[in-house]
């Protein structure tokens, strides 16, 4: 299996993540989303939707979309489990993942932005976009974790909603945003930063990193 990222891609982040926790580590191949190497014809051969991640098997079976992949991966390595098994406190850290992966980092992808550049908004307009983006996706991420005691943002083992926070923190930090009005998704943040499949799933410790 071979999985198709680029460092700081928030996506392939969370894929990285998922496969330290259930302990392997995959062949990879980057692609420089900043140079458009995502729009190659070979690559798009493979995700029409010219994203990354894409898991692509030795037979040629080809997985997109990070949450897709991480739930294919659950299922054939159960353990440690990224979700848990009751059905209302899953749907409640399933939600909780949505709203990040669906809702908060689509709203930053480069795509986007390029989309609204292209149609001549500013770079300080464009930053505006992605703080809003974020702290709409963070307030309400904080608020989904109000009941809940840590250290992980559903109990005391990370899982498939740590998997999600901790990328999309990482690019609140790096567009600027002030975290602190999230002082629980820090709290989490700091938690998974010492975790070692947290640590070797950051975007410094892969080898296109610059
Ligand atoms: N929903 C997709 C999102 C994938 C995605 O947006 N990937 C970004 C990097 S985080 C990308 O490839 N962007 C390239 C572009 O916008 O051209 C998933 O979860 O896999």
């Amino acid at each position: 299996m071979t999985l198709h990222g680029y460092f700081r891609s928030s996506a392939a982040w969370r894929v990285r993540i998922a496969l330290g926790l259930k302990g392997l580590s995959l062949k990879t191949i980057a692609h420089n989303l900043r140079t458009g190497e995502q729009n190659d014809p070979a690559y798009a051969a493979i995700n029409p939707q010219k994203l990354v991640p894409t898991l692509e098997f030795d037979d040629g079976t080809v997985l997109t979309q990070s949450l897709a992949i991480i739930g294919w991966l659950d299922r054939e390595v159960p353990k440690p489990p990224l979700l848990p098994p009751a059905s209302r406190r899953r749907a409640q850290v399933e939600a909780f993942a949505l709203t990040i992966a669906c809702d908060t980092h689509p709203l930053q992808n480069l795509k986007v932005l390029n989309r609204l550049r292209a149609a001549g908004w500013a770079e300080d307009q464009v930053k505006g976009w992605i703080a809003a983006a974020l702290s709409d996706g963070l307030s309400a991420c904080e608020a989904l974790l109000r009941d809940e005691g840590g250290p992980f943002c559903f109990g005391e083992a990370p899982g498939l909603a740590d998997l999600c926070l901790v990328p999309q923190i990482g690019s609140a930090r790096r567009f600027g945003v002030d975290l602190s009005p999230y002082p629980k998704l820090v709290a989490i943040d700091a938690t998974c930063a010492a975790h070692p499949a947290f640590i070797a799933a950051r975007p410094d410790q892969q080898p296109d990193a610059v």
